[in-house]
C-alpha cells in the first residue's frame, strides 16, 4: 500500500510537471501564441477563449485614439502579462491579424506594461466591426511615445495570434 501509494504520488508529480499547465479553452477561441513559449495546451500553441484572457491580470485605462471620438475606456491583459504567464522568451513578437496585416514588436517594447491587448470597449465587447474582437491598445494620451506611428502601427486590431521569435 505504501509503496503504491509512493508509486502514486510519483505519478502524479511528473503528470504534474510535464503536462500543460494551461486549461484548455472552452469558449471560442479569440488568440493563439506559438513560438517561443513554455506553457501551452494545443500542441506547441497556446490558445485563449475570453475568459482565461480575462483570468489573467486586467488592465484598465481611459484614453482618447485616433480611431474614436472622445475618452475611451479600455480593459484587457498586457501583453507582458500574458507573455510572462507563458513563459516567453524571444527577442520579438509577431502580432497577426485577421486581415493579414502583421507587426513585428521587440520584446523590450513590452517592459513599460503597454500596449494591452484590450477585450473590452468602454466595457463591451468588440465585433470584428468595431476592431474586435481583440485589439492591441496604448494609452495614447499617458505618453508622447504612444503618439507616434510606431505605436499607431503596433496597434494592431481584429489581432488573432502572436508568435514569439527567438
Ligand atoms: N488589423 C489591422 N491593424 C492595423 C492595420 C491594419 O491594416 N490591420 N494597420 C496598422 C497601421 S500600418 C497603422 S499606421 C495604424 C493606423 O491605421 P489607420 O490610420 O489606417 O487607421 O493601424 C495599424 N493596425
Ligand atoms: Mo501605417
Amino acid at each position: 500500500m505504501g509503496r503504491v501509494r509512493a508509486l502514486l504520488c510519483c505519478v502524479f508529480a511528473l503528470v504534474a510537471a510535464t503536462s500543460h499547465a494551461l486549461e484548455q479553452p472552452t469558449g471560442q477561441v479569440l488568440l493563439t501564441v506559438s513560438g517561443s513559449i513554455e506553457q501551452t495546451n494545443v500542441g506547441n500553441a497556446a490558445e485563449f477563449d475570453l475568459e482565461m484572457l480575462q483570468n489573467l491580470p486586467v488592465t484598465e485605462f481611459q484614453t482618447t485614439t485616433i480611431w474614436t471620438d472622445g475618452v475611451q475606456t479600455f480593459t484587457g491583459v498586457s501583453v507582458a502579462a500574458l507573455l510572462d504567464a507563458l513563459d516567453a522568451d524571444g527577442r520579438e513578437v509577431v502580432a497577426h491579424a485577421l486581415n493579414d496585416y502583421a507587426v513585428n514588436i521587440p520584446m523590450n517594447a513590452f517592459e513599460s506594461g503597454a500596449p494591452i491587448i484590450a477585450y473590452l470597449h468602454n466595457g463591451n465587447e468588440m465585433s470584428l466591426r468595431t476592431k474586435g474582437p481583440l485589439w492591441i491598445v496604448y494609452p495614447y494620451d499617458h505618453d508622447t511615445d504612444y503618439q507616434t506611428d510606431i505605436a499607431f502601427l503596433r496597434s494592431v486590431w481584429q489581432l488573432d495570434r502572436l508568435t514569439v521569435l527567438e
